[in-house]
């Protein structure tokens, strides 16, 4: 197997159960991390439960680990507090402690909403601008910087995969857009573990859309080439020439309807 551990952060989450056997063939040994149960270990499974937040832990938790897939964190809008302990602390834990232990690699469950303040009209790059659409957003922006930092200064190399939305299916026209198999969020996994030099490298998280925002032309140095396509679901959602709905701001925002969710307007 290419490697002897890798560590999975929010191994009990929607991606981190999904990804848990998968990315098993390449590690002898996976070590899961939560806050929350993950259940018992299974063969080639090393549980470790704690706090991203909390420095001492994370610093034994990347002990003997050689390539990090970061996916522990508040996974939607939240306060500042909270998005702070736990995504800002926490992945500047994770960085902190990579560094000190001599690892190489890690991928950053980075998000659309990292960009989600750009319009649906727009097309987006690796360097187009972030615009954030929220607290979570801004934190990923930070995790992202937080990786090119460690690059520059410690050559921890880094692919921060902007998600889209990786469920079952799309739930929505947008998603329709953004939607990310999880057959291709398990290969864009691989092909960026595996990728012989990746630096810094933004990778957009989407299946093989039709009418996608984002272009991962810069990325092609990781190899991704996604298998499946929203298209499948195109029944669901027949294009009417409703979205994006005009007066409807959530649909005129790549990042739909986190544009107004959160604090702010509480
Ligand atoms: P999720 O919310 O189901 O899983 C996140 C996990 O992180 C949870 O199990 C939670 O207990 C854990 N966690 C939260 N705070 C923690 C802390 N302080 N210490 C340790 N663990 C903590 O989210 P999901 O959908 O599985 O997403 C995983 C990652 O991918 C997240 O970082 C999310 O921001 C990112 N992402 C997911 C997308 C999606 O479509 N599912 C889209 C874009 C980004
Ligand atoms: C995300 O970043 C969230 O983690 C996920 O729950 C979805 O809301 C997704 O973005 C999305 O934009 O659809």
């Amino acid at each position: 197997k290419p490697f002897k551990r890798i560590l999975l952060t929010g191994a009990a989450g929607g991606l981190g159960k999904i990804l848990r056997d998968r990315i098993k063939p390449w590690a002898d040994v996976v070590r899961l991390s939560d806050i929350s149960d993950m259940g018992e270990a299974r063969e080639g499974e090393e549980i470790v439960r704690c706090d991203l937040s909390d420095k001492a832990a994370v610093l034994n938790l990347l002990e003997g680990v050689e390539a990090v897939l970061h996916f522990g964190g508040i996974s939607t809008e939240n306060t500042f507090e909270n998005i702070m302990f736990a995504n800002i602390q926490g992945t500047y834990n994770v960085y902190e402690a990579a560094h000190k232990h001599g690892v190489r690699r890690i991928v950053f469950a980075s998000s659309n909403h990292a960009i989600g303040f750009h319009k649906t009209t727009e097309h987006l790059d690796a360097e187009s601008p972030t615009r954030p659409d929220s607290m979570y957003g801004l934190s990923k922006v930070f995790g992202e910087q937080l990786a090119r930092y460690y690059w520059d200064r410690a050559g921890i190399e880094t692919v921060c995969l902007r998600i889209g939305s990786s469920f079952p299916e799309p739930k929505n026209p947008r998603m329709m857009v953004t939607w990310f198999s999880y057959e291709d969020l398990v290969e864009s996994l691989r092909c960026s573990l595996m990728a012989p030099r990746v630096g810094h490298t933004v990778l957009y998280g989407m299946s093989d859309n039709d009418g996608v925002w984002w272009d991962n032309r810069k990325a092609g140095h990781i190899g991704f080439h996604p298998k499946d396509s929203s298209r499948q679901f195109r029944h669901m959602f027949p294009d009417t020439g409703a979205y994006p709905a005009p007066d409807d701001a959530a649909t005129l925002y790549q990042g739909g309807g986190f544009i107004n969710d959160g604090p702010m307007y509480k």
